[in-house]
């Protein structure tokens, strides 16, 4: 892995809310006195009912239990638009930029909280109240944002569903939440694509709970054709004509649900992640606020879609909570052609941007000609989540797209965090290529080995945290046990993360993926998200996934799918010359012992390689491939099965 150190340059600094010894101050006080560090905090959103008590959590076997801010009363939805009324009512609030390049609008705070009263009209009207389920299966169009809003108004908990869910999936999340009413649109699209989201919901209710939903509220987005089931379907334009905009906001407990958003695991069904409403919401803003180095004015784009964690802290409620101009994107990287995310820097003059490294992958791969025909000077901060950043992304990132001139921020976090845990901060941190580097205030990362022992200083270990920090999650939906079981069984007093992570020297965290992921060979532990990254970081390589199979003499072998860039055929000349250069990079344990080409790599629709299945093909196991209906495509696990290597 790469070594560089990059210094915080002067202009990053000079801007920053915070240098590297505020940010030493200001972490020592978090995690030496949480209670008076998060009381004075808790302070950055506004409280109805102000809070008399900080924290009351616990880790301990038997009781897991995580409550903030717990006796005071705020709602989410007033903290986001109505607060900012005064000061910045005719300020932008979302740009959205359609999957047409032409198609764009402005919305400003003011124009929000019109939106947002009257689709909570539409929702109360609906005897939608403080509590209940509401499911969105959106597309990225203004109505996301105005659905999640309405319903933190009205004290009811989206569950949003990507519209990328088949409509099985759809309907076990409808079920486990008991949802009554569920808001989505004729059709999405996508890449000039429509996506029938109205149809997967018909298809989805038949397998519903019978009678559980109500109401389907349908924004119109294409004007497609649709079936309508009078008395249980509405178009959301038709309803909102029969409401106001004025919707009063119910003041709700700190600790009363926001959402619930559903996240695989290892084993099981998808678990519904519990989110409340104080901590979360003073964690995601201030974190959106220190990481991205947000100032009042900065436009500020993350490209995630709101059916992932990522869109709901660092799309809506982050951003928003600050009075920040979010970009809500509709399309995707490559459409019309792979110049349109810094064509859309350019278009709005975006000042910090926020993707993940699949899609810097993807876009290294078609060269720098297309983002040299853009000129990107407003960019200012780029961020990247999601898994980790390999330093050839990382490198690509900073000279090719920044030009060197923009702070790179690597943050690790999870669903289940809520929020930023482990990241540099712009004015404050060196940089490592491929290290989320330290924590963030109040976060205290532990490292442990398999038998739950600590380890000190520089280590390789599993990634836990010491005590809660306000964005954690609660609970598992109607599932308590299973949270007790999935986050904090496994080491004691902890919360394991499932990640695996090595701190170095200066106390920084390289994350090496999950720990269900590493691989044993001969003793060896090694780090899938290593070998990838080696293999990436190979002129001809554009991607590649890494796992473990039985192997006769090691325990286990190491297995590579690899995409090579566009154009490119592998051969036994290639595999040669790819185990020299792992070998050559990390050491002979990690040559792989068997190397796929592979035009295409099986992912979920958020761009996660799903290693489940690779392991199962690199196994010989095809009997057991299990769900594969989260896949983006997948057609490419025919191909993979077809062409898999021999193991011999
Ligand atoms: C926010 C999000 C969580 C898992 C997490 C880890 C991986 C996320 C990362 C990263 C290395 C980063 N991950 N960010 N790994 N560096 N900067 O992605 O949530 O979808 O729940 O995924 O993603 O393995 O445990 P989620």
């Amino acid at each position: 892995m790469s070594e560089k150190v990059i210094d915080v340059q002067d202009a990053w600094r000079e801007r920053a809310l915070i240098d590297d010894a505020k940010y030493q101050e200001m972490y020592a006080a978090s995690v030496s006195d949480p209670e008076t560090f998060w009381a004075e905090h808790g302070k950055r959103i506004d409280w109805s009912t102000p809070f008399t008590k900080v924290k009351e959590t616990s880790f301990a076997p038997g009781n897991i239990s995580i409550k903030w801010f717990e006796d005071g009363k705020t709602n989410v939805a007033v903290n986001c638009i109505d607060r900012h009324l005064e000061t910045r009512g005719d300020q932008t609030a979302i740009i959205w930029e359609g999957d047409d390049p032409n198609e764009s609008k402005h919305i400003t705070y003011r124009q929000l909280h019109a939106e947002v009263g009257r689709m909570a009209n539409v929702l109360r009207n609906r005897g939608v109240g403080k509590g209940d389920r509401v499911t969105l299966y959106l597309p990225m169009i203004p109505e996301a944002a105005y659905a999640m809003l309405a319903c933190a108004r009205l004290g009811a908990i989206h569950a949003i569903v990507f519209g990328g869910f088949s409509p099985d999936s759809l309907a076990s999340r409808i079920n486990g939440c008991g949802s009554k009413v569920v808001i989505t649109a004729d059709e999405g699209l996508r890449g000039g694509r429509k996506v029938p989201l109205k149809a997967n919901v018909d298809e989805a209710i038949k397998r519903v709970e019978k009678d559980l939903v109500e109401h389907v509220i349908v924004v119109k987005r294409t004007g497609g054709d649709v079936a309508m089931e009078p008395g249980r379907d509405v178009y959301y334009h038709e309803a909102a004509e029969q409401v106001t905009d004025d919707c009063p906001a119910e003041q709700v407990e700190a600790e009363h649900p926001l959402f619930i958003l559903y996240t695989s695991g290892s084993t099981g069904q998808p678990k519904g992640v519990v989110h409340t409403t104080g901590g979360y919401l003073v964690y995601a803003s201030m974190t959106h606020q220190y990481v991205f180095d947000y100032h009042d004015g900065d436009v500020y784009w993350c490209t995630a879609d709101v059916g992932w964690v990522t869109g709901h802290s660092y799309i809506v409620y982050g951003p928003l909570a600050n009075g920040a101009t979010t970009l809500m994107f509709e399309g995707i990287p490559t459409y019309p052609s792979n110049s349109r995310f810094w064509e859309v820097i350019d278009k709005h003059n975006v000042n910090i941007f926020y993707t993940a490294p699949t899609a810097i992958r993807s876009l290294m791969g078609g060269g720098e000609g297309p983002v040299k025909k853009t000129s990107r000077q407003s960019l200012r901060v780029l961020g990247s989540v999601g898994e980790p950043i390999n330093p050839e992304a990382w490198d690509w990132y900073y000279n090719v797209v920044g030009e060197r001139r923009c702070s790179i921020v690597d943050t690790w976090w999870q669903t289940e965090t809520g929020g930023i845990l482990i990241t540099p901060l712009p004015g404050a941190t060196k940089l490592k290529p491929g290290s989320a580097t330290r924590p963030f205030f109040g976060v205290q990362p532990v490292m442990v080995d398999a038998e739950g022992k600590e380890l000190e200083g520089k280590c390789e270990g599993n990634l836990c945290i010491k005590d809660s920090w306000p964005g954690q999650m609660r609970t598992v939906y109607g599932d308590h046990e299973r949270f007790e079981q999935t986050y904090f069984s496994t080491y004691k007093n902890l919360y394991f993360t499932g990640d695996g992570a090595r701190r170095d020297d200066d106390g920084y965290y390289w994350i090496t993926g999950r720990v269900d992921d590493v691989i044993n060979v001969s003793g060896h532990r090694m780090g899938t998200a290593e070998v990838e990254s080696s293999l990436v970081a190979h002129p001809k390589v554009s991607e590649a996934a890494v796992v473990g199979y039985p192997h006769n003499l090691k325990g286990q072998g190491i297995y590579a799918y690899v995409t090579l860039n566009e154009g490119l055929e592998g051969d036994d000349a290639l595999r040669k010359e790819l185990v020299t250069w792992v070998r050559k990079d990390i050491g002979p344990i990690a040559s792989p012992d068997l190397i796929q080409f592979a035009p295409g790599l099986p992912k979920t629709r958020s761009g996660k390689i799903m290693r489940r299945i690779l392991r199962k093909i690199a196994e010989d196991d095809f009997g057991s491939l299990g769900d594969t209906s989260t896949l983006a495509e997948p057609a490419v696990v025919d191909d993979l099965i077809e062409n898999r290597q021999n193991r011999g």
